[in-house]
């Protein structure tokens, strides 16, 4: 029988289609000859939203009723960018133009998770999608083709390690707005 720690190590993230997934996972393979390091597997591609690192299991009702009032509007992301960031050798995929309702959407789960100290991002929010770790150059060409991306729904995702294998379990997801 698997026995669940009585922690979660949880995120708020836009998860993609499965053909979405299969598109930014190409890209992932093709940076990856390029950039070495590891792609992500198509399975595990997904946007960050709000990260809530480790919370006890018995605060993820109140999490998810809070999550359940956001209010936000669907939008479509265009991801048509990678970049490089040097500090943890991370090449990612994002968007040109940040969407405001992706913006809405953050704030106001950050606002909802105010009062219950599981989140106290500071910085500025940076939409990114890891497309692979441990790069040991940046990429040459910082735009590709677009990948469009309708986001109508967001979840909650656990995030495991079994065997050194990162595995995302997305426990519940909620509509957007429109
Ligand atoms: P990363 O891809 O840049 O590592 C699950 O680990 C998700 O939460 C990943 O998208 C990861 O971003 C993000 N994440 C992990 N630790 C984080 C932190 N301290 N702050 C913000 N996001 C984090």
């Amino acid at each position: 029988m698997l026995v669940r720690p009585d922690t979660a190590r949880l995120f708020f993230a836009a998860w993609p289609a499965p053909e979405i997934q299969r598109s930014l996972g190409a890209l992932a393979r093709e940076l990856e000859r390029e950039c070495g390091g590891r792609a992500v597997p198509d399975r595990n591609i997904h946007l960050t939203l709000v990260f809530l690192g480790n919370i006890g299991r018995d605060r993820l009702s109140r999490i998810e009723s809070l999550a359940a009032a956001v209010t936000a509007a669907r939008f479509d992301l265009s991801v048509d960018r990678v970049e490089y960031w040097r500090h943890n050798r991370i090449v990612w995929a994002g968007a040109e133009q940040c969407p405001p309702a992706l913006r809405e959407l953050v704030a106001q789960l950050g606002e909802a998770l105010a009062g219950t100290g599981c989140s106290a991002e500071r910085r500025e929010y940076v939409p990114h999608i890891t497309l692979l770790r441990n790069a040991r150059r940046p990429p040459a060409e910082g735009r590709f083709p677009a990948i469009p991306w309708p986001v109508a729904e967001f979840a909650l995702v656990e995030s495991a390690q079994h065997d050194r294998v990162h595995v995302y379990e997305v426990l519940r997801k909620w509509p957007l707005v429109g």
